[in-house]
């Protein structure tokens, strides 16, 4: 699924800066008119307009590409402390576009296979009753939903402890409903999510696709800026010496 990082292309140096050819007449400067002025100043403003835009907040937009060991060493390492961690403090689920499909429901519809018609429980289609979905912690599928747990690959339990315990609520409540990557929420079989419960690679890998698995709770950790803990970071560096993933990840 995830490509290579394009590499870029060398810059050469001009070769021709030494050896200009145009004539003194044809390169000196025009004569700065009131109105030239005027619109060379109304261009730079424009300019410097735009780039006070981009520049506020030049972390949140950023991209990270690279290999798994790059990702890993780009988690920052922290001891973690669950103290005053309660589920309530990440508000989910939540129907953030208000179709009345809330985010369990919209991870199912999203994941459900194609060629396996969904239903619904109701004509209002809020709530996914049937369809088929394919678990990859233990590669098993299943076609009622009630089967299928959304998995927060960063339990929340282990994201307040890694650095959620300083955000806003409004921040926890994004970071348990997001939509916005397919690593986030894994629809997953209900009893596998259950036996992951609050933990973290160094004590919970899946039967199979570990390097899978491994390369999407680091794109998920870098996604939200979350630490690792020194137990974590040995389990996720030893993945990274053997799995060949790249990951690719906006952050959030
Ligand atoms: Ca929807
Ligand atoms: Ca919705
Ligand atoms: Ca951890």
């Amino acid at each position: 699924m995830h490509g290579s990082p394009a590499l870029p292309l060398p810059l050469r140096p001009s070769t021709t800066l030494s050896t200009p050819s145009v004539s003194r007449a044809a390169t000196a400067a025009p004569r700065r008119t009131p109105a030239r002025r005027a619109a060379v100043s109304a261009l730079l403003s424009a300019l410097l307009s735009a780039l006070f835009v981009v520049l506020p907040s030049p972390a949140h937009a950023s991209t990270f590409s690279g290999s798994l060991a790059q990702a890993v060493s780009a988690i920052p390492d922290a001891a973690e402390t669950n103290t005053g961690y309660d589920r309530t403090l990440f508000r989910h689920w939540t129907d953030a576009n208000g179709d009345c499909q809330n985010t369990r429901a919209e991870v199912l519809i999203s994941e459900a296979e194609a060629d396996t018609a969904l239903t619904y429980t109701t004509t209002s289609r809020c709530t996914v009753s049937t369809g088929r979905w394919f678990s990859y912690y233990d590669r098993v599928s299943w076609t009622s939903a009630a089967d299928v747990d959304i998995d927060h690959m960063v339990p929340l339990a282990e994201a307040w402890g890694s650095g959620a315990n300083a955000w806003t609520s409004t921040r926890r409540e994004l970071f348990a409903n997001d939509l916005g990557d397919y690593r986030s929420l894994v629809g997953v079989t209900d009893n596998v999510n259950q036996s992951k419960g609050d933990q973290d690679p160094s004590t919970w890998l899946p039967t199979y696709d570990k390097c899978r698995y491994v390369a999407e709770w680091v794109a998920v950790k870098i996604r939200w800026g979350l630490t690792a803990d020194s137990a974590e970071k040995s389990v996720l560096n030893k993945y990274a010496s053997s799995c060949s993933n790249t990951v690719t990840v906006t952050r959030a």
